[in-house]
């Protein structure tokens, strides 16, 4: 800043120089600061009002008359949000009220717009008790904020102001919608989060990343603001001292999220499910293999005409990998879903089978749309042998269970012939991120590749589940640059992500693998993109952030799986309107084919 610089002694409380709603709490800092006059003048919050001798001006967004006074402003003339001496005592409120008078019966929606936070703010803030349309705006609003997102992954929080912002009354949406009532009216709380009231003319933040599991031992690109919002680390009771000790002495913050993983396994919950009664299958449990495989039978039983069982192929223990395909009929295109293939992401299971319930027994129309327009390959545990092993022995374990010498275990998704071993992977038969001694050295991985080979051409949409983060990755895992069709698929993957948030506000990020989590190669969802050309391919890390992490309480897997249900049907919508998942093109051949046969006929 090349501006000359004064000392500026704030003789008492006077004006509005600090942004902190209450003046008190920021008061002391401001004495005696060098401050830079024009932005004494930059931070001005209020109308010009002299109030007091030594006051100056009004907050004009508290100054409206619905619910004046009630909460977040002050009377003091001296506070940044003063209120005024009565409701509408200003003349810029009155007269823009009284000009919005004249058109008010007419108005569909107003907008509202000021700085900062990254919110939109729904009324009213007085009260928690929703206004009439207060959830269809929180439907609209999480929705648009999905939309918001797409370019630059900027976040935003949706709700009354009471519930995500300070509760401030006497705003003109209030007002506006209690004398109103237009259908939509919304205060956006623009970025961003950092910077305040002082926005950078130019800022232009590329996607953040959440680097959810990874240490920050990767290059910084300058040209990316990467934020590690958190790192999840899981240590054994013998390292618990050293780890502490090494990062209070690096001044890094934690907290204990589980002090005892054991006492949080033993209180899992794991149902059995009763063959031949469909209803016995809850969401408020996990199950083990032979009760997830016993009603997938009981699925084909149930719907003979529409489901049928499939084999992806073989463990190396020698089990089938079962799944079901849900077709309403022959031509159409497909979507494949694929859950489990790391054992100890059981949510990863539960959402698919849920997911798997939905598309049979759902009868809104969307979700019957999405069932019966797409032939459904489903393969809710693609790692049998590990989830087993999983229930069994050992609740954290990742990968297969082939024998190395004295280790177990490949991780499957490590294994595929895409990058082999190129990043993220280990060669250490001990690591959880081994990658075999080979590509497709597993069967798992083999098999069910070459059974995808078969119906490749016909895939739409791949899905691949895995637990935990609140991600929505897309290919690839070897870089971050946007190769194939990358902005297509983020585009359409953070809308998604607004659909998915509508229901509890549950955020995801969306990114390519490399710069939303860290460097994977290997991978099932690249190699599908790169091997098998599938147009949409995405990758769920589904909850939690980290509190729980793999081990998600049981009373989760219902809003889990209902808001990702959410976002797979809103996938589907975007993809169409982004030119995708649009028809079938055998169909479409058939109906060409016919055209040409009868126009043949004709002359
Ligand atoms: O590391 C993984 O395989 C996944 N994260 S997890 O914590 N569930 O293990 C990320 C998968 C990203 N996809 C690919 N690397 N293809
Ligand atoms: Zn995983």
């Amino acid at each position: 800043m090349n501006s000359r610089k004064h000392k500026l002694t704030v003789a008492g409380p006077r004006s509005s120089l600090c942004c902190g709603k209450n003046r008190q709490a920021t008061h002391g800092a401001c004495h005696s600061l060098i401050v830079d006059q024009r932005e004494v003048v930059r931070l001005w919050m209020k109308n010009r009002r002299p109030t007091r001798e030594s006051a100056i001006g009004v907050d004009l967004a508290k100054n409206w008359n619905s619910q004046w006074s009630v909460s977040g402003g002050s009377f003091n003339p001296e506070d940044s949000n003063y209120i005024g001496v009565g409701p509408f005592s200003e003349p810029e409120t009155r007269s823009v009220s009284r000009y919005i008078e004249t058109i008010g019966p007419n108005l569909a929606g107003l907008l509202s717009f000021r700085a900062f936070g990254q919110r939109l703010l729904i009324p009213f803030a007085h009260s928690s008790e929703p206004m009439y349309n207060y959830n269809d705006m929180i439907t609209i609003g999480r929705r648009a904020m999905g939309s918001l997102a797409v370019k630059y992954n900027t976040q935003y929080l949706v709700g009354t102001s009471r519930d995500v912002h300070d509760g401030s009354t006497g705003t003109i949406a209030d007002w506006t919608k209690h004398r109103f009532n237009p259908p939509v009216v919304a205060t956006y709380q623009l970025r961003d989060t950092i910077w305040g009231y002082t926005l950078p003319v130019n800022q232009n933040v590329k996607p953040i990343s959440k680097g959810v599991k990874f240490c920050a031992n990767k290059t910084v690109d300058e040209t990316v603001l990467y934020l590690a919002e958190y790192v999840s680390v899981l240590s054994s009771p013998q390292d618990k001292n050293q780890l502490e000790s090494f990062l209070n002495k690096t001044d890094i913050k934690f907290v204990i999220t589980i002090p005892n993983i054991q006492e949080l396994i033993d209180r899992e919950k794991v149902a059995t499910y009763t063959r031949s009664d469909l209803r016995s299958m809850t969401w408020n449990t996990y199950y083990k293999m032979e009760d997830i495989n016993a009603w997938l039978d009981d699925l084909v039983s149930r719907y003979p005409s529409i489901v049928t069982p499939i084999v992806g192929g073989t463990t190396i223990e020698g089990r089938e990998i079962k799944g079901i395909k849900i077709s309403h009929g022959s031509g159409r295109k497909a979507v494949f879903v694929e859950g489990g293939i790391h054992a100890r992401e059981w949510i990863s299971i539960a959402t698919v089978c849920y997911i798997t319930n939905e598309l049979l027994t759902n009868n809104d129309a969307e979700t019957r749309a999405a069932a019966v327009d797409f032939d459904w390959y489903i393969f809710p545990v693609t790692n049998p042998d590990g989830y087993i092993f999983s229930h069994e022995v050992n609740r954290m374990w990742r990968k297969n269970r082939r024998p190395i010498g004295n280790q177990f275990g490949v991780d499957l998704n490590r294994n595929w012939n895409n990058n082999w071993l190129v990043a993220g992977s280990s060669s250490n038969p001990a690591a959880d991120n081994y990658a075999g001694i080979g590509p497709f050295s597993e069967p798992e991985s083999r098999t069910l590749s070459t059974y995808m080979r078969g119906i490749g051409d016909k895939i739409d949409l791949y899905l691949s589940f895995h637990s935990f983060g609140h991600l929505l990755l897309l290919p690839f895992g070897n870089t971050t640059q946007p190769i194939a069709n990358y902005h297509d698929a983020m585009n359409i993957g953070r809308r998604a992500m607004g659909a998915l948030s509508v229901r509890y506000g549950t955020k995801y990020v969306t990114g390519n693998i490399a710069e939303a989590i860290y460097l994977a190669t290997g991978g099932s969802i690249d190699w599908v993109k790169e091997h098998l050309n599938v147009p949409l391919v995405y990758c769920y890390e589904l909850r939690d952030n980290g509190t729980h992490g793999f081990l998600l309480p049981a009373e989760q897997i219902l809003p889990n799986s209902q808001e990702v249900m959410d976002s797979v049907i809103d996938l589907i919508h975007q993809a169409k309107r982004f030119g995708y998942m649009s028809g079938a093109p055998d169909l479409k051949a058939s109906f060409l084919i016919v055209v040409a046969l009868i126009s043949s006929l004709i002359f």
